[in-house]
């Protein structure tokens, strides 16, 4: 650790050692809930973790939104399921009482075994804003690629950890071109509502946004979409609206408004971990091993799968390898992960029977981001809900979908921040490189320059009708555009292609894909809701059918 990081950690009050003792624990919605210091021994979650040597029906990699549609399903139907999830249980609060860090103070816990943070938003006002932290499992993973950065989750409740809470539906008449060969019907007559109806997902309430100090650069971002012409439309979150407006009067704990949201949300915000993983804990058939990363599927002699699993400390380091046998082999590791997994396992010869889809047609759901530069007289404010409720349409005319997201500095920045879906044709491939022994990705940054283009049809708009400019200072000096990332990685293991219409891998009868990786790059809107509804639809046909 350097010098400096250690004097922020013990200015912070953040004493790793005590941080560590009690994570690892199977499940921890309760203290979710909000009992603090409510922590679980760790000889009790070795205890609860997955043994090396069991023979179990359904075992889930990852713990994200596919992976907890799985898990919850199987249960439901009675089956025993253990799922198993890299990251940590994030049920701990550490020393400052709060189980996740804030985004303008980022400590050990904000990233995924990194000695400096790695910010979206790299500068500001020009200046360079990382700084160094201890190496942690941490709950944000900054993975890079040589032409990309793909922002995951890492822990128990996957991408719901870190995520904006955005939560949409595409409109119907875009779906045809994010899963050709799926029922329009009966994903908007049933999964989808049943995707939003289990992740929580409500709509904020208009005269509040109209009224609220917090929406104030939202309905600037409104305000801007219309005189330019463009629909702004009202975006449902997973965000508790009733929660934030009690923050807003100062009646609890601030969550939202204390700009909390890359690094976790301790409080309003209804991840997984309150959602689909509290009726999973109900079913009482699922265990959870954190910190447990699977390395290996093979065909197993007396059928079914054998699963190599790492159990990890919190330095990263493999503290025990665990082999078990599983007769159904959910991945729901996210589209990187799983496109990883089974690239790998494919070229190394663990599972040479996976066609040669695996790994393709992967997309950044077109992300790319860009700052307005405001008139003194159209100030954003300095208090902004870092949920991001509103978005301008411009998908049928220009290929974009405009998130107005907050810049919760704390201080009146002038500044408008997007984050824009576009539709970007270009597709990547993970592949095996047998010298280096890793998967690479073979995504361009080049390749964002259609998104760019398309972002440029709302605010090259905007700015001409304003009169404003764009603001440089982000991503870099003089850099207008954040092109080197994506929040939204998806394909790799494409639905139809690399597996049947269902998710069921192609050659090997018993494994399944569930998660972002089945979706071919692109879903023109944020992609949670419709990585949770494909999941129910699919999981639906294989209890019925497979079980
Ligand atoms: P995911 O949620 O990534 O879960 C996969 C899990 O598997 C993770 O917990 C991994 O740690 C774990 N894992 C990976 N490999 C292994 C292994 N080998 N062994 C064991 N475990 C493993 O997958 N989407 C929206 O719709 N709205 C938003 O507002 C939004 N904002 C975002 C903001 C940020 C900063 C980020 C990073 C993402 C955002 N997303 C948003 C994207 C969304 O979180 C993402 O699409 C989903 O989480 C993907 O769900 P999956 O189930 O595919």
């Amino acid at each position: 650790m350097s010098d400096s990081a250690m004097h922020r950690n013990s200015s912070q009050g953040f004493s790793r050692r005590a941080f560590i003792t009690g994570t690892g624990s199977i499940l921890g919605v309760a203290a979710l809930a909000g009992r603090a210091g409510a922590a679980r021994p760790t000889a009790a979650a070795a205890a609860a973790s997955i043994p090396s040597g069991a023979n179990v029906p359904a075992l889930v990699i990852g713990t994200g939104y596919g992976g907890c549609v799985a898990a919850l399903r199987l249960a439901q139907a009675g089956v025993d399921v253990h799922m198993i999830e890299m990251g940590m249980s994030w049920d701990t609060p550490g020393p400052d009482g709060k189980i996740f860090a804030n985004t303008t103070s980022p400590d050990a816990r904000s990233f995924w075994l990194r000695t400096k943070t790695k910010q979206p938003l790299s500068n500001f006002l020009g200046f360079p804003i990382d700084r160094d932290i201890p190496k942690y499992t941490g709950i944000l993973d900054a993975e890079e690629f040589a032409g990309i950065t793909v922002y995951q989750g890492r822990g128990v409740g996957g991408g719901s950890l870190v995520n904006g809470g955005m939560a949409v539906t595409p409109k119907r008449e875009n779906f045809g071109a994010i899963l050709p060969s799926v029922n329009v019907d009966e994903m908007y007559d049933t999964y989808y509502p049943r995707a939003n109806a289990g992740l929580g997902v409500a709509t904020i309430d208009p005269a509040w946004f109209d009224t609220t100090d917090c929406y104030q650069y939202a309905r600037v971002g409104r305000k801007h979409a219309q005189r330019s012409g463009f629909p702004f439309v009202f975006v449902p979150t997973v965000y508790d609206w009733d929660y934030m407006k009690q923050e807003a009067a100062g009646a609890v704990p601030k969550s939202a408004l204390a700009g909390e949201i890359l690094y976790g949300n301790n409080y309003g915000k209804k991840s997984l971990q309150k959602t689909y993983l509290a009726r999973i804990k109900d079913t009482g058939r699922v265990t959870i091993s954190s910190l447990h990363k699977v390395t290996s599927v093979t065909p197993a002699a007396g059928g079914g799968y054998t699963v190599v699993i790492d159990q990890t400390d919190t330095s990263g380091a493999t503290t025990l390898t665990k082999t078990v046998t599983a007769a159904k082999v959910f991945f729901a590791a996210g589209s990187v992960g799983t496109s990883k997994l089974l690239v790998r396992l494919k070229a190394t010869g663990a599972l040479p029977a996976l066609n040669g889809e695996i790994g393709q047609g992967w997309g950044d759901n077109g992300n790319v981001m860009c700052g307005g530069a405001n008139h003194l007289w159209d100030p954003t404010g300095s208090l902004q809900a870092s949920i991001p409720t509103g978005g301008i349409d411009n998908w049928n005319a220009g290929g974009a979908f405009a998130e107005v997201a907050p810049l919760p500095t704390g201080i009146e920045t002038y500044a408008s921040f997007y984050l824009s879906i576009t539709k970007n044709p270009n597709r990547a491939r993970f592949s095996w490189n047998a010298a280096t022994g890793k998967v690479e990705l073979n995504w361009q940054t080049s390749w964002k320059q259609p998104s760019i283009d398309m972002a440029k049809t709302i605010f090259d708009k905007i700015n001409a009708k304003e009169g404003t400019i764009y603001r440089t200072d982000l991503f870099g000096t003089y850099k207008i555009w954040g092109d080197h990332l994506t929040y939204h990685p998806l394909g790799g293991a494409v639905l139809t292609k690399a597996t049947d219409n269902y998710g069921r891998l192609h050659g090997y009868s018993g494994l399944y894909v569930i998660d972002g990786a089945l979706i071919p790059g692109n879903t023109s809107v944020n992609p949670f809701v419709t990585i949770t509804a494909l999941a129910e639809r699919n999981i639906e046909k294989i209890i019925a059918t497979d079980l």
